[in-house]
Parts: structure tokens; C-alpha cells; sequence
């Protein structure tokens, strides 16, 4: 798998173009192919309503749990943007494509591998990205159909805009400001990493409420574009797989004023900000992802500005809601609504001081459970959650089953499709997930496998093998990692199950 197979890899570069066009003839008008979309928010937590948060105004996703399946317990690989997005596109673990920063491209040591769109593109799809699907400036050459569109700017309101946009001038005109780019291979011309050579990474505040129209920021025109894309292929007929990226509810959170009034100042506390007892420091992020915004302050976000952000978190995530209902109902009025499959995700898990955690990158359930809904047409017992524990590596061959294509190899997924029809059925006993971390000059990655009743992370030295700290928590109860009881030998032998199972797992 990690051979590079330069005839294989031309063979698939030339039949990309010449498969499409055979299979588009096959299946364009009315054979009934379902059309595939597929919405990503990013940094979207299951802190929604339809996952059991009242609080929580999303009446839009809320409304699509109830009409597909709503997944409470869908794993991502690793807790962050390009690890995670890159691992799910492929149906490969993040130790499987050597992906676990947002840097590295799963090409430079799996060129063979298929991603979601490629998969569909060569089975005679039309495939677009629209917003943020691969992350930054990462994308991938056969994924797509037709360049990727993508509007960043604005990402504040006009005035915050013009201030963010001279400073950012300034630097820019020093030579400060961090320049990025994806190096590609010389002799295949495939993407490799992403280059960022030194200088500032430019932030400006960590959130903004401006009385704008939701159409008026970076996400609202992507949406727009969008809905304006539907309608053209609503008018070619052709089977279409159309991915689109939504950038809030990841920072800053800026959402227009109207989505901030839905949610009072003083009804937002948190109910867990203690950190699991007993955990290991492996077990928490050393990047602090907040406290590059000017307004964030060095040692600590003091209680009233974490209700600040939380609000503002919560609004951007309403925002959203706002352009997934303007999106599906679109779909509903030009007739596609019913033969779409719907794909709505988050592309990891979000801490919003829980755990006294802010952000991503944990092992915890807040850093690795995601939001999942599928909706598929003509499904059985519409509107009914499931249980079943999935990973979001199976979604390529659950797209794939869904849609009656192959699936590629080498994919390490497994299809729910099942699932998607009955919601009884359960997937998976445990699913996995990973996090890197460099400490006291070690180079550690942390395992962590999760079934309906235990978590067990262990840390490991990715150098020497050592195992460096070990955790077990208790989550039968359906809540969070509350204490580590992989000390207490009354728990020896459970520790020592799990054990078992990731030595089985990690040497991949
Ligand atoms: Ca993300």
C-alpha cells in the first residue's frame, strides 16, 4: 500500500478523464441515480438539538435528524481539521496515509489511495467542492470535476473587515506575514505537504456579533454559489456529488447579530469544566488555538469572557443551521430533495471548556465525537437515532454502497449503510481515534479506542515504543471522561482487555 506505483498512478490520471465520460453517458437522465450532498461545517460539536440540547437553536439541522438518521456515536480519526478530513476523504486511518498534521498530504505516501469525490467522479459523477472541503490551501487533483470554488472573505463585519485587512497590509508589506503553499512532487506532480515558511499567522478578534445579512459573510456566498450550482444541475440532469464546506462554527465566531439573540448571556454555563481526574498531561492540547486572537489574553480566558465565546460559538453554530436550511430547501424546490443522498457532518469534535479544555485535539469524546446525520431516499424509519458506534473512515464505503458503486482499494472503512435503514443495528463493539503530541523532547501518539462503555488512550513513544501514560474511564453512564481509573487495580483486568485490543489495533 505504501509502494509508490508510478504505472498504476498514470493509469488512473489518464483513465480519470476518459471513465467519466463513458459512465456520465450511462447514467446521465433518467436511469434513477441518487445524486449525493455533502455538507461539512467546520468544527461543529453534538451540541445541537437534535442530539438531546434544548438550548440549542438549530431547527434546520434538527429538521434533517428527522427525516434521515441521526448517528450518537460517529468517531473521527483524529481530532483536528486536515488529519481528520483527509483520513474520512479516504476511508484510511491517520497512520495509514502518515497524515496526523495540517500539513501533510495522504498523497506523499499513499498516491494510489481514492477519495470520496474521486470515487464518485470516476463512476460518471459530477463532482464540485464549494467552501471548505480539503483543508487550507490542501486539495487533491482528481477530486473534482470542476475547480474547487471557495469564498473566504469577509470574515468579520464591514468595519472589523477594513481594520483586519490594513494591518494585515502592514505586515504583509514588512515581509512578516507567513506565506503557505502546497509542494507538489517534481516528477508526478502530486501534492506532498503544505510549506509555511516563518512569520505571522495573522488573527484579528476571536469573535463579532455585526447586524449583517447572512448572505453577506464568506459562508453565505458560498451557500449562495451553491444553491446557484443546484439549479445547474438540475438543468444537465447528470448524477452529481456536490460538497459543501461551511467554515463557522470554527474561529473566529462571527455570525450576524440576529443568531446572538437567540441565546441570553446568563443561561449559558457549563455543567463539567473539571478536568478528568487523575488524567495524565499527555491527555490535554499544548496549542492553544484561542489565544492567537487579539483579544484572548496569555494564562487563562476568565469565566465572563468564556461566556462570551460560548455564546458566540453557539450563534455561529445557529448561523450555520440557517445556511443548511437555506440549502436543503432549495434542493426541496427545484424537485432534487428526494433522490439526494444528504450528508451532514462536523469534521471532529469541540471542547468549549469542558474538561477545562477549549477547541480540539483531544482523545476525549468532546474532541472525537462528531455530528452525523445521513439522509437517504426512500429510507426506512425516518427520524429515529441510532446508537451504533461508527468512525468516520466508513463513510466512504457507505457512500459508496448507498450509491451502488465498488468500493475502492484499499479503504479500511466499513459500510452503516445498514445502519441507515435500521436504526437497531448496531456497526461496530469499538471505534478508533489518534493524537500526536511533542513534550519534554518526546514525540508521543496517543491511541485511544472507545465501545458503548469504556475509553482507553494510551500514550505512547513514537520513538522507543515506551508507553507513557495509560487512561480508562467509565462512560457507560452516557456522560464524559470524569476520572482516569487505569491506576486502581479494581480495574486490572478491564485494563488489561483494552490493552489487548489496541496492541492489536496500533501497529498498523
Ligand atoms: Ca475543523
Amino acid at each position: 500500500m505504501k509502494n509508490l506505483n508510478l504505472i498504476c498512478l498514470f493509469f488512473v490520471i489518464l483513465t480519470s478523464c476518459t471513465k467519466t465520460t463513458t459512465k456520465e453517458a450511462k447514467v446521465n437522465g433518467s436511469t434513477g441515480k441518487m445524486n449525493v450532498l455533502f455538507i461539512i461545517s467546520d468544527d461543529l460539536r453534538t451540541e445541537l438539538g437534535a442530539y438531546g440540547y434544548p438550548h440549542m437553536h438549530t431547527p434546520n439541522i434538527d429538521r434533517l435528524a428527522s427525516e434521515g438518521r441521526l448517528f450518537r456515536q460517529a468517531h473521527v480519526q483524529q481530532s483536528i481539521c486536515n488529519p481528520s478530513r483527509m483520513s474520512f476523504l479516504t476511508g484510511l486511518r491517520p497512520d495509514e496515509i502518515q497524515v496526523h498534521s495540517n500539513r501533510d498530504h495522504f498523497r506523499a505516501r499513499v498516491p494510489e489511495a481514492t477519495t470520496i469525490p474521486q470515487h464518485f467522479r470516476e463512476n460518471g459523477y459530477r463532482t464540485q467542492s464549494i467552501g471548505k472541503i480539503f483543508h487550507g490551501g490542501m486539495d487533491d487533483p482528481f477530486a473534482w470535476s470542476v475547480p474547487k470554488v471557495k469564498f473566504s472573505r469577509p470574515k468579520y463585519g464591514p468595519e472589523v473587515q477594513a481594520e483586519a485587512d490594513s494591518a494585515r497590509a502592514v505586515l504583509e508589506k514588512e515581509g512578516k506575514l507567513q506565506r503557505r503553499w502546497l509542494q507538489l512532487d517534481s516528477a508526478t506532480g502530486l501534492p506532498i505537504r503544505q510549506i509555511r515558511e516563518k512569520g505571522v499567522e495573522f488573527h484579528s478578534i476571536s469573535w463579532e456579533a455585526p447586524d449583517v445579512d447572512p448572505f453577506y459573510f464568506a459562508d453565505g456566498k458560498n451557500c449562495k454559489y451553491a444553491m446557484q450550482t443546484l439549479d445547474t444541475l438540475a438543468q444537465t440532469g447528470e448524477p452529481f456529488f456536490l460538497a459543501v464546506g461551511f467554515s463557522r462554527p470554527h474561529t473566529p465566531y462571527v455570525a450576524p447579530a440576529r443568531f446572538f439573540e437567540l441565546y441570553p448571556i446568563d443561561t449559558l454555563e457549563n455543567e463539567s469544566r473539571q478536568a478528568p481526574a487523575d488524567a495524565p498531561e499527555w491527555a490535554f492540547p499544548g496549542h492553544k488555538e484561542l489565544e492567537g486572537y487579539r483579544d484572548i489574553t496569555e494564562g487563562g480566558i476568565p469565566d465572563e469572557k468564556q461566556r462570551t465565546l460560548r455564546r458566540a460559538y453557539r450563534a455561529s453554530v445557529s448561523y450555520i443551521d440557517f445556511l443548511v436550511g437555506a440549502l436543503i430547501d432549495h434542493l426541496r424546490e427545484i424537485n432534487l430533495y428526494d433522490n439526494t443522498v444528504i450528508v451532514l457532518i462536523g469534521d471532529h469534535g469541540y471542547h468549549l471548556g469542558e474538561q477545562n479544555i477549549w477547541t480540539k485535539q483531544t482523545n476525549f469524546d468532546w474532541g472525537t465525537r462528531a455530528p452525523l446525520i445521513v439522509k437517504a431516499p426512500d429510507q426506512k424509519d425516518p427520524g429515529k437515532p441510532t446508537n451504533a458506534l461508527v468512525e468516520f473512515i466508513d463513510l466512504l464505503p457507505t457512500l459508496a454502497e448507498l450509491a451502488d458503486l465498488p468500493v475502492p482499494a484499499p479503504a479500511s472503512g466499513k459500510s452503516f449503510a445498514s445502519v441507515i435503514e435500521s436504526a437497531e443495528l448496531s456497526h461496530k463493539d469499538y471505534v478508533f481515534s489518534q493524537y500526536p503530541r511533542k513534550r519534554q523532547g518526546k514525540r508521543a501518539m496517543g491511541y485511544s479506542v472507545r465501545s458503548a462503555e469504556w475509553r482507553y488512550t494510551r500514550w505512547k513513544d513514537r520513538d522507543t515504543g515506551e508507553i507513557l501514560a495509560e487512561e480508562l474511564y467509565d462512560m457507560s453512564n452516557n456522560t464524559f471522561e470524569k476520572e482516569n481509573l487505569a491506576s486502581q487495580p479494581a480495574y486490572l483486568s478491564e485494563l488489561d482487555k483494552w490493552r489487548g485490543i489496541l496492541d492489536l489495533q496500533d501497529n498498523i
